[in-house]
């Protein structure tokens, strides 16, 4: 693997020599490497990804969608003159293309791109502290509000209905109907209150373009997807672009504090310790609305609690039609991790449904006063 990882470096226009290689294992979904090299001295960080085209069928539209969200987070981030924040940049293969493909010994094509690595940040499985949660909420708003001017429609949508959870629960129907491995049985109790929540986990979808607006979204805000300063935990910059699309910013929120908020990590198996912490989901809140309050429309404020519960919904149906289906989907560590991630998110659920009115309260007090007080500056 090493050695084929050191040819396909030498495709693209890394500054130096190769010196280190270092498989990341974070993602579900593309395989990522970083590669440390030495340009006479002068130590530069890159990130290699074999993307994953079961997943992202074109991953041209993919590059495509990203290049274009990129440059113009940069040229505001210049504009602005906010040098603090940042985006990552495509590094180009030898031949200046975004994508640089080979053919395996299976007669398979792979595809290649590289970023710059972003330095002095860090980013976390697992939510431990306000402030982390704070800066997580606020630079999915910076990301929100620098790409609120970004027409929608020159984005190709890479992977259609990612976010339509109707069409998620249509899956699992699906899957149970298909049988291929014999495993919902263990979990019929579970699917059949699943069942019975379809009409409102499908409001925000049904939705989407009359009562809420289609904006540019990241579709994939989960905690690790940010990257913040090792010296102050502030918000430095939102990876994994790929799934950048037209949305909703409810889908956005909701899976970031599904992410961000919940006690423990989606690999968390011990139920009693799964839950949403409001301490922590007061704080993206907080952080998400200090940037896009004013952006907001009413009926995207209304739908917020809704969104963690209709995005938690989603990713507990996601991996129990993965796990029904025999793991196709999402990478998986061990023969039963599809099952425990579904009962982790599924009794991170049972907790949001508990805490929807306090959700929603805070969410409303804090808009006001984010509003009263732009009025007064
Ligand atoms: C996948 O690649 P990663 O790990 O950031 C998935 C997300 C899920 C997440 C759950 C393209 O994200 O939708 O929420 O796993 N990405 C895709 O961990 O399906
Ligand atoms: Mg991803």
């Amino acid at each position: 693997m090493k050695d084929k990882i050191i040819d396909i470096a030498k495709q693209f226009k890394f500054k130096g020599q190769l010196i280190n290689i270092e498989e990341n294992t974070q993602g579900n979904i593309n395989t990522t490497y970083l590669l440390t090299f030495n340009d006479h001295g002068t130590i530069n960080r890159y990130l290699l990804q074999k993307i994953n085209n079961y997943v992202f069928k074109d991953p041209y539209k993919v590059m495509h969608n990203i290049e274009l969200i990129t440059n113009h987070i940069n040229k505001k981030l210049l504009k602005e003159k906010d040098y603090k924040h940042q985006i990552q940049t495509i590094i180009k293969t030898i031949e200046d293309k975004i994508i640089y493909t080979l053919v395996n010994e299976k007669g398979e094509t792979e595809y290649y791109r590289a970023y710059n690595y972003i330095d002095n940040c860090q980013s976390y499985d697992e939510c431990y502290s306000t402030l982390i949660a704070y800066n997580a909420g606020r630079g999915f708003g910076i990301f929100h509000r620098l790409l609120s001017d970004f027409s929608v429609e020159l984005l190709d949508d890479t992977i259609p209905d990612f976010h339509n959870t109707l069409k998620r629960l249509e899956d699992l129907k699906t899957s149970i109907k298909n049988d291929v491995s014999g495993r919902h049985i263990k979990y019929s109790k579970e699917i059949a209150d699943l069942m019975t929540k379809e009409k409102e986990i499908s409001l925000i979808w049904q939705e989407l373009g009359t009562k809420i607006p289609i904006r540019v979204t990241h579709n994939d805000t989960k905690i690790n997807n940010i990257l913040l300063s090792t010296d102050d935990q502030d918000v430095i910059a939102v990876i994994d672009l790929d799934t950048v699309m037209k949305g909703s910013v409810l889908f956005d929120i909701g899976d970031g504090i599904r992410s961000t908020c919940s006690s423990c990590d989606e690999n968390e198996t011990d139920k009693n310790k799964i839950h949403l912490d409001l301490d922590l989901t007061k704080a993206y809140i907080k952080g998400y609305l200090q940037e896009m309050a004013n952006y907001l429309t009413v009926d995207e404020v209304k739908y917020i609690a809704l969104s963690i519960k209709t995005l938690t919904y989603e990713l507990a149906i996601r991996f129990l039609t993965d796990y029904i289906n025999h793991d196709v989907y999402f990478k998986i560590k061990y023969k039963e991790h599809n099952s425990d991630r579904f009962l982790n998110q599924y009794t991170l659920l049972e907790d949001i449904e508990k805490k929807m009115d306090i959700i929603n309260d805070f969410v409303w007090t804090t808009y006001e006063q984010i509003l009263e007080k732009a009025q007064l500056n």
